[in-house]
């Protein structure tokens, strides 16, 4: 008698924000080994406490702690400690929960303790009793910062505390060009046999791990396993802020215009069956093109992508 075993496969996949870690969720259902590069730009220094939002989604998310409905924070989470904060006269529109803060505190200490961002990333995702690997991109600092109507703004101040209301006149990634890439991410695309761009804001989620050269160098020796999956169905992106930085960049707000911006580091890009039309100029850029229905409104969804992507991407 002849057994067949699945063959386990080693999957790295890049992401950032609230569209990525639905994503990871389908390709950890699929039972193969997943290591998440997270973004670090969009992290946020908040009464002292370093708020780490796309380390910490992912972290729920797998946990199944996320609260869905926001895309941030512990589902049910109390705001006690925010509310004392605006009673002692602090601002509070960044909306840190109870719980949540419990992470961010004990995450600030072991960093003013000596411990990297990885090694502190590493424990948390012990506790929460998550077998994923997450590693921050970096362990150095990088800030995403937007410029809008003349000011420069942390993005958390630009999105959250202006309400992402103002014009868009440019995006900087403060610290990226002496940013070292994490030797841990490095290894995790060297050792993958498929390495995906999980559908995030290119230029907020995605760009400032992009703009870290020894990272994006990395993957365009790899580009014959990486794969894009598009934020975007038609010129609707998952992430809402998406198109206006995109437009202040320039950039198309599609499938086009993202596989444009991954050219040199992805080979292949997952792309909505409603935007098969595209297929033969984004095929002009070099790029494969693989179309299916990319929404992920659901469980079933974030798998059905997943298993798509295993089952039809060669790489
Ligand atoms: N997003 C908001 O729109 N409003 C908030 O008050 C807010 C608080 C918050 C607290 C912790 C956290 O980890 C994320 C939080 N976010 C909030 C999400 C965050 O601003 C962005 O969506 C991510 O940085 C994008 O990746």
């Amino acid at each position: 008698m002849k057994f067949r075993f699945k063959e386990i496969k080693l999957i790295t996949i890049l992401a950032g924000g609230t569209g990525s870690v639905k994503l990871v969720r389908g390709f950890v259902s699929q039972d193969d080994k997943v290591n998440v590069i997270s973004n670090v730009g969009d992290n946020y220094w908040l009464y002292g406490l370093y708020v780490c939002p796309d380390i910490d989604t992912i972290i729920y998310g797998l946990a199944d702690l996320l609260d869905y409905e926001k895309g941030w924070g512990i589902k049910k989470d109390t705001f006690g400690f925010l509310r004392q904060m605006e009673i002692l006269g602090e601002e509070t529109w960044f909306r840190i929960g109870d719980r949540d803060s419990a992470v961010h505190l004990m995450r600030t200490n072991m960093l003013k303790n000596g411990k990297s961002l990885s090694s502190i990333t590493k424990w948390l995702c012990e506790k929460f009793a998550i077998p994923t690997n997450i590693i921050p991109v970096t362990d150095n600092t990088i800030e995403t910062r937007i410029t809008s109507n003349g000011e420069d703004l942390h993005l958390q101040e630009y999105w959250v505390k202006h309400r992402g209301s103002g014009d868009v006149e440019g995006i900087q990634y403060i610290g990226s060009d002496k940013a070292r890439p994490n030797p841990d991410a490095i290894s995790a695309i060297q050792d993958s046999s498929l390495v995906i761009i999980a559908p995030g804001n290119p230029l907020t989620s995605i760009g400032p791990m992009l703009s870290i050269k020894g990272l994006r160098k990395e993957l365009h020796k790899n580009k014959r396993k990486v794969v894009a999956v598009s934020p975007f169905i038609g010129n609707k992106a998952f992430s809402g802020p998406a198109v206006k930085y995109l437009t202040a960049a320039g950039i198309e707000s599609s499938a086009y215009g993202v596989a444009q911006m991954y050219a040199d580091v992805a080979s292949k890009i997952i792309i909505d069956t409603k935007d098969k039309n595209m297929r033969s100029k984004i095929e002009g850029l070099d790029i494969k093109v693989y179309d299916t229905k990319i929404g992920m409104k659901n469980k079933q969804s974030e798998d059905a992508l997943a298993s798509f992507i295993l089952k039809q991407v060669r790489t």
